[in-house]
């Protein structure tokens, strides 16, 4: 049952409403009374209950939602809010089939509300655009392979891009970047592309590898844990459970983030009782720091500063030594470097930039460094920034001072976001031909790869712009919502010649479709996957490098949907003909094939796959760093000097009235998936056009509170950039600075608004300004 709404019918934005409203705790009976509604809403009541006690468990399967770690000994009830809502999402009794289609043309569907789109329900057949009815129509699964297959020999292979989201399994990710490298190109863009790729740059640097080196078992040994701008209760709520734990044993949490995340102050555990029905729930964080958006180099530098103080009062004093002078000789170079930046660099700057006083920064480096064992957890809040890069080197900085790296209970914990997104890269989608084992795969496949440079996703969208990409494949994702710049990179989008879109729900890149657009709906790794008439399984790796098996256990959504691996050895298949020594059909019978292929290219990682991938707990991937073995240029770990402590001084700081936009996840989305259209943590409900403001900013440009504001893009680039609409809401953030919801903020973003070095989006420091205030709006709807 679907019917079309719009945004403006949903916007109810409260003008008193007070994010305060809702309890800072996250858990707890609001916890459950979201995962009931969403259950309800999506029809799946009886057949979930029986679901999702079987999510994340050793023999089911794994959570579509976030990549966070799946302990050896789960709770009966291992799943999360977040990892509910994304399995009710999936397993929905509602279907966009082809009468769906047959009675809206895609003119009309571009009018709908993306949670609409999706909320059609899932795809049930490969479909076709047909100009003539402006319809998507059925077509047969090999007339799409054939189809595409001929269309993509006619391309040149570098104008082609393979797009894949996070989600994709190890064996269908092998699949796709070997068809890719057989078709000629390395232009793999990935979701990382988008997202903590500036932890991989910066990590490789620093410690040799582009991952993070804690696992679960050193929550058991840490002393302190930091966290820098990861939204830990709404974007990996299973880690809540770790992290109460740690707060039992008393282990102190220092947090930096703009805004009080509700997860982040305390946790009422929806699986405790005591906790359910007990008041005080556990304090998360004992330390908050509501540091300004682009700030956490300065007020890294800060703690670094602070702690080199320290030590230089111990030694004059007699006292033990601060810093573990012996262990940074053996194991790290560059500090004799970042020591001289540090004395050179004032507390004045630290302060103005982070926005943080001397005082709160040197309170949470005395913590540090009483303590013997620190992680640091890290998220978008790090790596979105033009300096994203840089912020990951200096929080190795900081772990290097006390020798918090390769030792149990410490080390940096970048928390990934896409439940697979960690195991693509480790398989090889990567447009960086240095990271994949080439040589390698043109033995054991008897190819020769390509060896120039792909593009990335920011890469690939500039091509788009000026004519040099033609077509694309996207293994899952919505890239018309998720990129930057939306003006430019929708029209772009539009011009493309061929658009192939393997997916499980309509979205709006399916919509804004190339002159021949195809939509290949793929199983969802809850289904059960009875390709080549066996139930398959896959694998996986988690945040924290362990790699596990996934056994779907829901009946498939409708008998013509494939998975995955099958889709992309048709598409293969089609493409190379006699040109590929593989054997697509099959593999995409029997996934062994793969894992055996898999195995093959990297021994020492994934041995034994076919058993091991059963392992309660995963299996580890070795990481050198654990181990203290640094597979960096120098061959140890390395101190890095910052180049700035501010992020954009020459787009915020010389600029008047000019604010600093970052953009933010609500609880009711996953990415640019709307599940509904509150933000419980954060008090909002009802509508995510709204604009987490400063009272004092409010006042200094007489906004009022439901204010619609037009905000506009700081550039000199000549392209005018505005959103208009969103709700004026005080809430308590840092002056100077803006909240707003990604996607619906994206047309903000400037393209070349990326972080050095690995071209992320700079999507959490968005110069803008307000250009108007329309006050005829501050009376809201009735809610
Ligand atoms: N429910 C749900 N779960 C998800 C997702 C989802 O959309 N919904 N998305 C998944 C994906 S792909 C990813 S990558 C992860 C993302 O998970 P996170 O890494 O948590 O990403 P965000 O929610 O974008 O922002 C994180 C936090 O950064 C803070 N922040 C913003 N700017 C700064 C800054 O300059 N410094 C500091 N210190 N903090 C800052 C924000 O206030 C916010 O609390 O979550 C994954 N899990
Ligand atoms: N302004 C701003 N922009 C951002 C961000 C931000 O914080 N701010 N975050 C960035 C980040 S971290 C990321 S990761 C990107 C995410 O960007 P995208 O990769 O575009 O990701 P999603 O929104 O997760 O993609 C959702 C679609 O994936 C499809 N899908 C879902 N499950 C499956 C499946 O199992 N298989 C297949 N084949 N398809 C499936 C569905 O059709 C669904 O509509 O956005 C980035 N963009
Ligand atoms: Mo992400």
């Amino acid at each position: 049952m679907e019917k079309p709404r719009h945004a403006g019918q949903r916007a109810r934005a409260r003008s008193k409403q007070h994010p305060h409203d809702y309890p800072y705790a996250s858990g707890g009976w609001g916890s459950v009374k979201a995962v009931t509604r969403i259950l309800v809403q999506e029809k799946t009541v009886l057949r979930d209950a029986k679901i999702l006690p079987l999510q994340n468990k050793p023999d089911g399967f794994m959570c579509v939602s976030c990549s966070w770690a799946k302990p050896a000994h789960p709770h009966a009830f291992g799943f999360c809010e977040s990892g509910a809502k994304a399995t009710a999402w999936d397993t929905t009794a509602k279907r966009a089939n082809r009468a769906f289609f047959q009675r809206h043309t895609v003119t009309e569907l571009l009018g709908w509300h993306d949670h609409d789109l999706e909320e059609a329900g899932r795809l049930t057949e490969p479909m076709r655009y047909d100009a003539a009815s402006d319809r998507f129509v059925p077509v047969a699964w090999a007339t799409a392979f054939d189809s595409i297959g001929v269309q993509l020999r006619a391309f040149d292979p570098n104008s082609v891009v393979f797009y894949t989201s996070g989600r994709a399994s190890l064996e269908t990710s092998y699949m796709l970047r070997l068809f890719a490298r057989m078709y000629g190109t390395n232009n793999m863009p990935d979701s990382s592309n988008m997202c903590h790729e500036s932890t991989s740059v910066g990590l490789t640097q620093a410690i040799g590898i582009g991952v993070g080196t804690i696992g679960l078992d050193d929550f058991e040994h840490t002393d302190l844990m930091f966290f820098f701008g990861q939204n830990v209760g709404t974007n990996s709520p299973r880690m809540l459970h770790q992290l109460q734990d740690a707060r039992n044993r008393g282990v102190p949490i220092i947090t930096f983030n703009p805004l009080r995340e509700a997860g982040l102050v305390s946790f009422a555990n929806p699986q405790s009782p005591h906790d359910m029905l007990l008041p005080g729930n556990t304090r998360i964080s004992t330390q908050y720091h509501q540091v300004r958006p682009g700030g956490d180099s300065a007020a890294i530098a800060g703690m670094c500063k602070a702690a080199l103080e320290a030590h230089d009062g111990a030694l004059a004093s007699g006292a033990p030594e601060v810093l573990d002078l012996a262990l940074i000789r053996e194991h790290t170079i560059g500090f004799e470097d970042f020591a001289r930046y540090l004395r050179c660099t004032n507390w004045g700057e630290i302060e103005r930039v982070s926005g943080l006083s001397r005082t709160a920064i040197e309170a949470a480096a005395r913590v540090y460094v009483q303590a013997n064992a620190v992680i640091a957890h890290c998220g978008m809040g790090l790596t979105q920034h033009r300096l994203g890069v840089q912020n990951v080197r200096m929080l190795c900085n900081l772990l290097f001072l006390r020798g918090n790296s390769g030792k149990p209970g410490a080390g940096p914990s970048p928390v990934r976001g896409h439940s697979n997104v960690q195991g693509q890269r480790t398989v090889g989608i990567t447009e960086k031909p240095e990271l994949a084992p080439l040589d390698q795969l043109a033995r054991q496949f008897s190819f020769e790869p390509p060896r120039e440079a792909g593009f990335n996703t920011v890469e690939a969208f500039e091509a788009m712009i000026d004519g040099r990409v033609r077509a694309v494949v996207n293994l899952g994702g919505n890239l018309v919502r998720s990129v930057p710049d939306r003006a430019r990179t929708e029209a772009a989008w539009r011009s493309l010649q061929l658009t192939v879109n393997i997916a499980t729900k309509l979205n709006r890149s399916h919509l804004e479709h190339g002159r021949d657009a195809w939509l290949l709906p793929c199983l969802s790794r809850i289904e059960i996957d009875r390709s080549g008439g066996q139930e398959q399984c896959v694998s996986m790796e988690d945040s924290t490098a362990h790699f596990h098996g996934s056994r779907g256990v829901a009946e498939p959504a409708s008998p013509d949907i494939r998975s995955e691996p099958f889709i992309v050895a048709g598409i293969a298949q089609a493409t190379l003909g006699e040109r590929s020594t593989v054997d697509w059909n099959a593999w995409s019978e029997d996934y062994a094939h793969v894992r055996a292929e898999i195995a093959k290219t990297w021994p020492e990682m994934f041995g034994d796959i076919e058993t091991r991938m059963w392992t309660p707990g995963g299996f580890e991937r070795p990481l050198p760093a654990r181990g203290r073995k640094w597979k960096t240029k120098s061959g140890k770990a390395e101190f890095q000097v910052p180049e700035s402590l501010s992020e954009d001084p020459d787009m915020t700081e010389s600029e008047p009235g000019a604010l600093r936009l970052m953009t933010l996840r609500a609880d009711g989305q996953f990415n640019t998936t709307i599940y509904n259209h509150d933000d419980r943590f954060r008090g909002v409900r009802g509508s995510r056009m709204v604009l987490l403001m400063n009272e004092d900013d409010m006042n200094a440009r007489d906004i009022d509170a439901g204010d619609r504001i037009t905000l506009r893009t700081i550039s000199s680039d000549g392209v005018v950039r505005e959103v208009p609409g969103l709700a004026a809401m005080p809430y308590d953030i840092p002056r100077g600075c803006l909240g707003g919801y990604y996607p619906e903020c994206n047309p903000l973003l400037p393209l070349w608004h990326y972080a050095k070095e690995s071209k992320v989006p700079a999507a959490k420091s968005i110069p803008v300004r307000v250009v108007a205030v329309d006050k005829s709006a501050a009376a809201p709807e009735a809610a």
